[in-house]
């Protein structure tokens, strides 16, 4: 035992000599977000005013953060689940409550849409909002011309009925791999409320998709950007943001690739992603200075900017670009905002039953 204390305090001094100066110093954040998700100047921005280094890596799925976060000691600081994860997650202790302390940017955000996210996270005591945006329909909008006789697509059913979806099928559809986004807009399409939990409703739900999953090339819930852009698939379910990235990517190619957005009449989900410290986070204080640094009105309406994602920052919005927040597709006016619907956690009993759905939808079977 001494034996081992005494060498363990000489590795120590041996570290404390010969470690370049300033190492053993260096501040660094471990930050988890969705892909496709900020402009990385904002990264470097940050590392060169705090000196802190960002450790920054991305995912696509909330299922992917979920099991990272449950399993413990993920070794991130700053994590950025959906409102409907990060609600039962504050339940099962996954995070710890942020200092407020140490978070003055706080003043900035919207009260409109933290009092939507307090749904999910009471008070606001452990999360910020980040971005949110709706589910709806990305589409290649000549080919959908062509296959369908129209541009302009404003209903589910251009997706959810087979003879229309048969039709797009070899110019190529993608669907996000989120059975929370996919079954409430299939919930929805049928009638049914998109938050039920009923087994019965559930069924329906695996019916309509089912219906139309032969004419579905991939589920995936981040690749359909490029493929969008690229004129590779003509329509996409995905997310709002990613489609108006889409959109962008194919302008600037300039292949003649159109894409458009829809956010069908039906309704559609509304969803907020929001930043949250993991309660085994192990630099707590660089992620406090990271979510203030990310609450700068500037810095998240760059962010905005970029990602094409309104976001939670009422003091941010003279700086978002003018048509990024007069687009109604992405800041809601009232008209829209009567369409969109918010979704609740699934209970364990019912995640089981969306869990197997979706294994058989996905596969088809
Ligand atoms: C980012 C998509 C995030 C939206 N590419 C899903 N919450």
């Amino acid at each position: 035992m001494i034996r081992k204390a005494l060498w363990l305090s000489a590795t120590s001094v041996f570290l404390t000599l010969f470690t370049p100066a300033g190492h053993a110093e260096d501040r660094v954040v471990n930050v988890f977000n969705w892909s496709d998700y900020i402009d990385p100047t904002i990264v470097d921005d940050f590392t060169k005013k705090t000196g802190i280094k960002v450790v920054y890596d991305t995912f696509d799925s909330n299922e992917i953060l979920e099991t990272k976060l449950l399993a413990g000691g993920s070794g991130y600081d700053v994590v950025v689940p959906s409102g409907n994860f990060l609600a039962r997650q504050i339940q099962a202790g996954v995070f710890q409550k942020l200092d407020k302390s140490k978070l003055p940017n706080l003043s900035n955000m919207w009260d409109t849409v933290s009092q939507r996210t307090a749904k999910y996270d009471p008070g606001n005591e452990y999360s910020i909002n980040y971005m949110w945006g709706t589910v709806g329909i990305g589409y290649n909008i000549k080919k959908v011309k062509a296959a369908l006789g129209t541009d302009k697509i404003d209903s589910w059913d251009v997706f959810f009925n087979p003879e229309s979806l048969a039709k797009l099928k070899d110019c190529g559809v993608y669907v996000l791999d989120s059975p929370a986004d996919i079954i409430p807009a299939a919930l929805k399409y049928v009638g049914l409320d998109p938050n039920s939990t009923s087994p019965d409703d559930i069924a329906k739900a695996q019916e309509a998709l089912m219906k139309v999953r032969p004419f579905i090339r991939k589920f995936h819930s981040s690749e359909y950007i490029n493929a969008l852009a690229n004129g590779d698939i003509c329509l996409a379910v995905g997310w709002s943001g990613d489609v108006f990235q889409a959109r962008n990517r194919a302008n600037d190619a300039k292949q003649g690739v159109e894409i458009g957005y829809s956010v069908p009449k039906e309704g559609a989900q509304m969803w907020f992603d929001q930043m949250a410290i993991p309660a085994d986070a192990p630099h707590v204080a660089e992620a406090h200075e990271f979510l203030n640094y990310m609450m700068t009105p500037e810095v998240i309406a760059k962010s905005s900017n970029a990602v094409l994602y309104a976001n939670g920052n009422k003091a941010s919005q003279q700086f978002v670009d003018k048509a990024l927040l007069g687009d109604p597709a992405v800041y809601p006016d009232d008209a829209t905002l009567q369409k969109l619907y918010t979704v609740s956690p699934y209970d364990p009993k019912t995640q089981r039953v969306i869990t197997r759905t979706w294994t058989k939808i996905v596969t088809g079977q």
